[in-house]
């Protein structure tokens, strides 16, 4: 199954053949994998060797190890278009999951010179600052930060924003959204990031940014995320010019 002569490291062959058994399922999510000792035996490497293999799998959040018990594998990342301007809580139904959202915050507070510029307010005009933690069937998925201009939301709650902020500025407000531009960017967890999102400290994680506009072009929200980059991928199609 490995072969000792080619180019390619060991640890990298028992990885793509590890993540061959995931794919045609017959190491399924939850499932325990064998241990160091008998990969190694299966393998026929050190379990050195394995143990790079399956801490560089871990790292990218193929699977992941539970003190005292064993490692084992991953629910298959979501894949995130990024294409079409849509809301957590539409890209989770698509899915065939629920969303939910614990709220964190909920405030009225004036706009800093950054938001303001972005929503394109005064300075100190007044902003809702909302965050809340994302969950896609009860599992964590991102912390959300939104800042939002109160004279275009006026009567926004914390019961609203329990639900879909998209769905009340486009069913309630009747204002339908435009378009958006991302910025998503690598980085790591912080304490607070990793206790919120039930992650172990330093995990990586995708940071987006979402600047919203209605399709009038009035700005309406922006939106600083924090995604699990273990249960999160963006895809793109791209044309050559
Ligand atoms: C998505 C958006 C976020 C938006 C939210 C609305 C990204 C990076 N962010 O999570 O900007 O506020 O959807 O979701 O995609 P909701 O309608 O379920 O409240």
């Amino acid at each position: 199954m490995i072969d000792k002569k080619s180019p390619l490291p060991m640890y990298y062959q028992i990885e793509e053949d590890i993540k061959r058994r995931i794919s045609t399922e017959e190491y399924s999510p939850s499932d325990m994998i064998p241990s160091e000792r008998e990969l190694s035996e299966t393998y026929q490497v050190s379990r050195m060797t394995v143990r790079q293999a399956v801490t560089n799998m871990v790292n990218e959040g193929v699977l992941y190890r539970e003190k005292g018990r064993g490692t084992f594998v991953a629910d298959k990342k979501i894949e995130q278009p990024l294409q079409g301007l849509t809301s957590f809580t539409e890209d989770m139904k698509a899915r065939g999951m629920t969303a939910s959202s614990k709220l964190l915050v909920f405030e009225k507070i004036s706009a800093s010179p950054e938001i303001a510029r972005k929503l394109g307010i005064n300075q100190d005009d007044s902003i809702f600052q909302i965050q809340r933690i994302r969950y896609a069937d009860g599992k964590p998925m991102a912390i959300e930060n939104s800042f939002l201009p109160e004279s275009l939301l006026p009567g926004l709650d914390e019961q609203i924003v329990q639900g879909s902020i998209y769905e009340y500025v486009e069913e309630t407000l009747k204002q339908p959204i435009g378009k958006a531009s991302q910025i998503i960017e690598a980085t790591i967890a912080d304490k607070s990031q990793s206790v919120l999102l039930e992650m172990t400290p330093d995990s990586a994680i995708l940071h987006i940014e979402r600047n919203s506009y209605l399709a009038d072009g009035t700005p309406f929200e922006v939106v600083k995320s924090s995604y699990r980059a273990d249960r999160y991928k963006f895809i793109s199609d791209i044309h050559r010019a």
